[in-house]
């Protein structure tokens, strides 16, 4: 009979539930009125005098786990969270998974703490913008061939014609037209431009533009603020290469080139072989731009530079699809450094 006790005791210590069936199926079982303990209590008159008290106290025990155990498993299955002392409180908790940061917020993030490290602010605007912000006071007169380089996608509102922002310019008027000189602001955010969706093209993409203005502004400060920019972002050995271009808001106007980061400038597939890939405009804020939003053009000058957030991206993590940055697929967004 002690066997047979021992035996139960291991079976009912043992025992655990996926479903309430189960744990009445275990009460029938063991405490039910034909169960296996109203049985050994019946067998208990044969029990030798000198075992009584001994086997008395294994069938009382048995008795008791088995109870302990139905509770417990009921408790859990009403989600009744029962304290006693078998469960342990102070046990750190089941991790939660973490998402990852978007690969646009950790370059775009980047690229704000270099600069911010030379002095310049951030500063944010409207995705939505009317004509004067987005291009007249930027120097785009009504029927000048410029508004046509960015397909506008346009807005009808009860206000007239808006316009989703091209480019973030348009918030950096707004900051020359409220601030007085010296300027120093970086301006991130998204904008957008009516084109097919490809590998290479997007209807929307992220832009950073920097603007400084001050007295005596030169384009050799541009020139350094920009190798500056370069070597931190791109490794200290980064040359860069400027190339005369044109903008309506800049003159003169210039596209920047970093030396290859692949081929450190020698020549290879990811620059197609021309040793610098292409990162950014820029050029001196054309006096026009600082007379239409109130600043002095005799007494200031500026530069301003603007860049592709993505462009950048796909450099630095070797991305070749645009389309990538805006799926929300999450075996690609997985693969970047986890948000803190
Ligand atoms: C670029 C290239 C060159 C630019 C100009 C201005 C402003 F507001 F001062 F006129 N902001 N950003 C600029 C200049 C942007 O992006 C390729």
């Amino acid at each position: 009979m002690r066997e047979r006790l021992n035996e139960l005791l291991v079976e009912v210590e043992s025992f655990t539930a996926k479903k309430p069936e189960q744990v009445e199926e275990f009460r029938i079982k063991m405490l039910g009125s034909k169960g296996v303990l109203k049985e050994l209590f019946a067998d208990f008159k044969n029990v030798p005098n000198e075992h009584k008290k001994e086997v008395g106290q294994l069938i009382n025990q048995v008795k008791e786990q088995a109870q302990l155990k139905i509770d417990e498993f009921k408790a859990l299955f009403e989600n009744i969270i029962t304290v006693d002392n078998t469960i342990d409180l102070t046990k750190p908790g089941f991790p939660t998974t973490v998402g990852s940061r978007h690969p646009i917020s950790l370059v775009k993030n980047e690229i704000i703490e270099i600069f911010s490290r030379i002095g310049f602010t951030v500063s944010e605007g409207p995705e939505i913008e009317d004509d004067w912000h987005n291009f007249s006071a930027l120097n785009f007169p009504p029927e000048h061939p410029a508004r046509d380089m960015q397909d506008t996608f346009f807005v009808e509102s009860e206000s007239g014609e808006m316009a989703l922002r091209t480019h973030t310019s348009s918030v950096q008027v707004r900051i020359m037209e409220n601030t007085k000189p010296p300027i120093r602001t970086l301006s991130p955010g998204r904008v957008y431009r009516n084109e097919a969706i490809s590998a290479r093209a997007h209807c929307f993409f992220h832009q950073i533009e920097g603007l400084y203005i001050a007295e005596n502004v030169s384009f050799a400060d541009l020139k350094q603020t920009l190798l500056y920019f370069a070597k931190e972002m791109f490794g200290e050995q980064t040359e860069i290469r400027l190339r005369p271009s044109y903008f309506p808001f800049t003159e003169p106007s210039a596209e920047v080139d970093v030396s290859c980061s692949v081929c450190g400038g020698k020549g290879c597939n990811v620059c197609k072989y021309s040793g610098f890939l292409e990162i950014l405009g820029c050029g001196m804020v054309d006096p026009n731009v600082l007379e239409n939003c109130g600043i002095d053009s005799k007494k200031y000058s500026g530069f301003a530079f603007g860049m592709g957030v993505e462009r950048i991206a796909m450099l630095k993590y070797k991305i070749n699809d645009l389309r990538l940055f805006s799926e929300g697929d999450v075996r690609f967004l997985s693969q970047f450094k986890a948000a803190q």
